[in-house]
């Protein structure tokens, strides 16, 4: 065990040393605080400040918002885009703000080649719309308007363009490095960049109508661009081709019971990532509000209801993983009234299970803690302080233990909130929940299998159980486990 920390330690030193400095004492095993090493792989701050986004919205808003289509052929006419009304993205970010979203990606480009921003790069633009309300630059609006409530902006751009004439060709390649070099310009700060992996196939490109087909691997030079965008937006976390952060494997919004941030390649699919995992590689969950990716005239009768949502929520954010939930407006440039509803209904369903956290400064024991030179360092308490960068600690060497957290009255318990201290590795394998009955301890039986933990795991008890104390048993972690949170709801 030692020399696998050892080891582990030794390569944090050089992943430290190559990118980021992460913490430079983190390794100091002389140091009396006695703070754990780290069991490699751990996050860089991208992924940490990532991770701490957990929730925020899609906006898939365009040409396809005007045809009832999907995905555009590239072929549609500028003023194909022709809002009813000038664009609300007051609204837009009132209501998802409203939700506990703290950001918004938005589709600047989709597959149809339409640049929702004033380019230089194609003609084909809202820099070109006659309409009465199509010459806007959306980026410029919503990112103006994230800032003003304190939301953070993300873009979506697609490789695959189905308009442009040098698609598949050299030429195309350096005029999407030159688009995404605008967004990351012109726009304030980006905390996520979304190159979604449909590529090639039939389009319009510039009249040729035909098939066009790319290996995506080498096709667009990517380790170009993302050099590029680092050094343009150094905080922006890249969604995708393996970077900082990665789709979760399907478009349900849920993450696996078991849920690694680490990953391997993918062997065990990128729901549940990998225990074994070399790199720090976690997922993000992509769902829609309704039918469609983008608003059509049947979307407001197919709305999820705001149980649905919830159920999202819980296995995306409640596994270990960040929801990225799609809310489109319509052709009037608002989000309908029919999703604005939903999305308060969906409000009320989280304020209801998560609004007050029972266990929030409330006393804490442990079975054990780690000592150390600070007192209260690695204290039980740490995990009720409303603080992610203090933990409770055991040894190295334990990889078991227990909190209790005594609730200071008999409360009616529903959900259990947990989190590690991801910074130094994601390291717990299973836990178990117990709750007092006055005169014992009472395993308490969950809606789902109680594995990993990872940012952010939330379990639902299978039923209400009224009771005084909780207590979060770490059954197995790879090494002494770190626990950064325990709330209860
Ligand atoms: C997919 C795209 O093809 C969809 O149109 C949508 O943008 C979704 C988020 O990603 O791969």
């Amino acid at each position: 065990m030692k020399r696998r920390v050892f080891l582990a330690c030794a390569a944090f030193m050089i992943f430290a040393m190559g990118g980021k400095a992460q913490s430079s004492q983190l390794c100091d095993v002389s140091s009396s605080e006695n703070i754990p090493q780290p069991v490699f792989p751990v996050p860089s701050e991208v992924q940490i400040a990532w991770h701490n986004m957990e929730f925020y919205a899609f906006i898939h808003y365009g040409i396809n918002t005007y045809t009832n289509k999907e995905w555009g052929y590239g072929d549609e006419s500028i003023n194909t885009f022709n809002p009813t009304a000038e664009l609300d993205v007051e609204q837009w970010v009132t209501e998802i703000k409203n939700i506990g979203c703290k950001g918004i990606i938005i589709t600047c480009k989709h597959h149809d080649g339409f640049c929702t921003w004033f380019t230089e790069t194609t003609e084909h633009s809202t820099k070109n719309n006659t309409t009465t309300y199509g010459h806007v630059d959306i980026p410029a609006l919503l990112s103006a308007e994230c800032r003003r409530q304190g939301l953070k902006f993300g873009a979506y751009i697609s490789p695959w363009d189905r308009n442009h004439a040098e698609y598949g060709r050299a030429g195309y390649v350096q005029t999407f490095r030159n688009q995404i070099r605008e967004l990351c310009t012109n726009y304030g700060d980006i905390f996520e960049m979304w190159f979604d992996g449909a590529n090639g196939g039939d389009g319009y490109y510039g009249g040729a109508r035909e098939t066009r087909s790319i290996d995506a691997n080498t096709y667009y030079d990517f380790n170009t661009t993302f050099k590029m965008i680092k050094e343009l937006q150094p905080d922006c976390a890249i969604w995708g081709w393996q970077q900082d952060c990665q789709w979760v494997g399907n478009e349900e919004g849920w993450a696996g019971q078991t849920s690694w941030s680490i990953y391997n390649n993918g062997a065990n699919g990128n729901e549940y990532g990998d225990e074994d995992g070399w790199r720090w590689l976690p997922s993000e969950c992509d769902a829609k509000n309704g039918p469609g990716w983008f608003a059509s005239t049947t979307s407001d009768s197919n709305l999820k209801t705001a149980q649905q949502l919830f159920n999202i929520y819980m296995t995306s954010v409640g596994r270990n993983s960040n929801l990225i939930l799609n809310f489109p407006p319509g052709r009037d440039g608002r989000l309908s009234d029919a999703t604005v509803t939903r999305m308060r209904e969906f409000k009320t369903l989280l304020d209801r299970a998560f609004g007050t956290d029972l266990a929030s400064g409330k006393s804490a024991t442990a079975s054990a803690e780690r000592s150390s030179s600070v007192s209260g360092k690695f204290a039980a308490s740490n995990v009720t302080d409303g603080n992610d960068d203090t933990y409770w600690a055991l040894e190295d060497g334990q990889t078991s233990g227990t909190v209790d957290i005594d609730l200071g009255s008999t409360q009616t318990v529903n959900y259990i909130r947990l989190g590690e201290y991801i910074r130094l590795g994601q390291r717990v394998k299973s836990f178990e929940i117990y709750t007092w009955s006055g005169s014992a301890w009472q395993k308490a039986s969950t809606t789902e299998e109680t594995t990993t933990i990872g940012h952010k795991r939330i379990i639902k008890l299978s039923s209400p159980v009224s009771t005084s104390k909780v207590r979060v048993s770490i059954t197995d972690s790879k090494v002494c486990p770190l626990i950064s949170r325990i709330s209860v709801y």
